[in-house]
């Protein structure tokens, strides 16, 4: 099976961009979605899971790949009440199985998903895209979390991760996590998917971890998969083989000195879902997303799709954050997730290994 190409949408009602609209964009088969009203720690039900097979159906799409199923903070901190939500994310896996669900997205980042600054910063060319200003993101995080929280409200949107009804509770979650060192969480993961991976390989999904984003320890919290080291150790930690990656080339290669192209030629059988961003970096350490032209940032995005061909990629790939092009504004565009960019965004990454494939088949 060749690599599938694969979009994320945020359902009905929650996306601006219509299933149409991705129908438009050349080589799409896959849909990457997710149930976004559901809290961490709740049971995904089969009758909710239906109404997006009901969605997707008249289209093609497969619903193959979820992004994501979230992981509740008490599994992460390792409380005793985690083995009921354990239990709950083993149902919901069972529940997927029967949509025909192939691979779960999730990351094991303490209280933030992705972590920015700027959410429309200026690229110079009149687009804006994600940015990151170092000094900004230091020691206090309730300036980050008011000013992302605040353009949600402002835009009635929600961000998955970035739940109101979490970051209602900020500080009792700093409380909760003090005691949890980076080797605690490390623990904590490890007893998360010894649980999971015989229910894994009865169903035949993989569990794909998404890296952390920013990939350093920010406001005391540590964070684990950051490198190709860290990355090593949690391969071998459970070694599995439905124990993966979501191998994200934008959340690694914000530290510089992460090689992504490595990584993928070092790991391929063990990458079930690849995300295909690109990071221009600013010499203050300050980071700016870029569109996935190989020349408009510092990620290697031509090395990587290389490597991917090369080794013979079975799993998904998609574009990841792209910049707002046009008319996409705060308001209408969900931040890093326009329709125009990553439009372009694939049809660069079709074009790079259409070019692959065929000087291939001529050798
Ligand atoms: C995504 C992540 O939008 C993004 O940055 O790549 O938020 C990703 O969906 C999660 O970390 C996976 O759980
Ligand atoms: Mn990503």
């Amino acid at each position: 099976m060749p690599m599938q190409m694969s979009f994320r949408w945020y359902g009905e009602n929650n996306d601006k961009i219509s299933l149409s609209d991705i129908k438009q964009i050349p080589g799409v088969s896959t849909i990457v979605w997710a149930l976004h009203d559901k809290l961490p720690g709740e049971v995904w039900e089969v009758s909710e899971i239906m109404q997006v097979q009901k969605q997707l159906e008249p289209y093609g799409f497969n619903m193959d790949v979820v992004e994501s199923v979230n992981v509740h903070d008490d599994i992460k901190i390792g409380l005793p009440t985690r083995d009921m939500y354990i239990e709950n994310y083993i149902q919901t896996i069972r529940n997927l199985k029967l949509f025909g669900v192939k691979v779960i997205c999730y990351n094991f980042m303490p209280i933030f998903d992705w972590t920015r600054s700027d959410l429309f910063h200026p690229v110079g060319d009149g687009s804006t895209a994600l940015f990151y200003q170092k000094d900004m993101i230091q020691d206090n995080p309730k300036d980050m979390a008011d000013y992302v929280m605040s353009f949600t409200e402002k835009y009635n949107m929600t961000f998955p991760g970035w739940e109101p009804e979490r970051m209602a509770q900020l500080d009792e979650l700093f409380e909760k996590y003090k005691p949890v060192t980076k080797e605690k969480l490390w623990e904590n993961l490890k007893y998360f998917l010894e649980k999971l991976m015989p229910v894994c390989r009865e169903c035949d999904i993989k569990m794909a971890i998404h890296p952390d984003d920013p990939p350093w320890d920010i406001f005391g919290l540590p964070r684990l998969l950051v490198d190709e080291k860290s990355i090593d150790r949690f391969l071998n930690m459970v070694d599995d083989e439905y124990n993966c990656l979501t191998l994200c080339s934008g959340s690694l290669n914000a530290n510089p000195e992460n090689n992504v192209a490595e990584i993928v030629r070092k790991h391929c059988n063990r990458i079930a879902f690849a995300h295909i961003r690109n990071v221009k970096h600013f010499p203050n350490g300050d980071f700016q997303e870029a569109s996935h032209r190989n020349c408009d940032g510092d990620t290697g995005i031509l090395d990587i799709l290389r490597a991917y061909h090369d080794c013979g990629f079975e799993g998904y790939i998609r574009p990841d954050h792209g910049r707002h092009l046009w008319d996409e504004k705060p308001g209408n565009v969900r931040p890093g997730y326009g329709l125009y960019d990553r439009a372009l965004g694939i049809m660069y990454m079709l074009g790079a290994l259409d070019i692959l494939e065929q000087a291939e088949s001529k050798e």
